[in-house]
């Protein structure tokens, strides 16, 4: 049976990965696969969007090299909005570096993700490397990493044989690649004829979700909830403007309703997947 049959709690039980695991346990508890990414740029917009969206959510994706006015006391913010609430913090950083400098990056620096972010992602571009290389940092702390297999733009390079290197990384580094930012399940994906990759559980999570457009001017694209979870077996729904808007007033009413609007969409189709046949 795939493990797109699976409820969360069961993957969460069988999980190897305490970041994965903590992630499938919240979404299960809090009956969402509903991820939001708070892509605004200062701090006061940003915390009253997590503030508002936190009682619909399993993740908080950030992008916080955006933010005009960061310092730490967002960062404790956000960690107590997390507590609050109960989500994870996904940084977005999409490193794509030699070992050495995403180590770097990963740790130090003004931002200091590693200290604060369950979860992060990587190109594939770089190799192996990258993985060791974010790993000498992430795995000590019980931190889980994604690798961008696909992406959600038009003309997208990460296709074919590249996404298939990027799972074959993913497979030979299980303790601490804990899934895909990607647009379908990534089962077998890769593989050889001879090997098992039954037991591989590997989240996907993927941007480009919307229910009222289908892209935007600058090559994204977006696809339904229930495109993406029950058509193409993804576990998380990442959402941004779809939720807090395109314009510079940010309306927390209309903030909260679309929380709630995609997180019902995400977990009804997530509901339609593990009871279909
Ligand atoms: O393929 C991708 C990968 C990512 S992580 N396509 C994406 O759009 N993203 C991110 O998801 C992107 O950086 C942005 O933060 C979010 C999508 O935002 P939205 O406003 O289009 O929903």
């Amino acid at each position: 049976m795939s493990l797109a049959k699976l409820s969360y709690a069961e993957r969460a039980k069988r999980h190897s990965n305490a970041s994965a695991r903590a992630l499938l346990e919240v979404m299960e508890r809090k009956k969402t696969n509903l991820c939001v990414s708070v892509d605004v740029t200062t701090k006061s917009e940003f915390l009253s969007v997590v503030d508002v969206v936190g009682p619909y959510i399993c993740l908080v994706k950030t992008h916080v090299d955006i933010i005009e006015d960061f310092d730490h006391d967002l960062i404790e913010k956000l960690r107590e909005l997390s507590v609050k609430y109960d989500f994870l913090i996904f940084e977005d950083r999409k490193f794509a570096d030699i070992g050495n400098t995403v180590a770097l990056q990963y740790s130090s620096g003004v931002h200091k993700i590693a200290s604060w972010s369950h979860i992060t992602n990587a190109h594939p571009v770089p190799g192996p490397s990258i993985i060791s290389g974010l790993a000498s940092v992430g795995v000590p702390l019980g931190r889980g990493l994604l690798l961008l297999a696909e992406m959600s733009t038009k003309g997208s390079l990460a296709t074919g044989s590249y996404t298939e290197e990027a799972v074959r990384m993913a497979r030979a580094n299980k303790n601490f690649v804990i899934g895909f930012i990607a647009q379908r399940r990534m089962d077998g994906v890769g593989a050889s004829p001879d090997e098992s990759t039954e037991e591989d559980d590997f989240l996907i999570l993927t941007p480009g979700v919307g229910l009222d457009s289908r892209g935007d001017s600058m090559g994204q694209q977006y696809r339904t909830p229930k495109e993406v979870i029950v058509d193409s077996g993804c576990d998380v729904i990442i959402v941004g403007r779809g939720i807090y808007g395109k314009g510079n007033n940010l309306d927390i009413q209309t903030v909260q309703a679309q929380a709630e609007r995609y997180r019902t969409e995400g977990w009804n189709a997530y509901q339609e997947r593990i009871k279909g046949t």
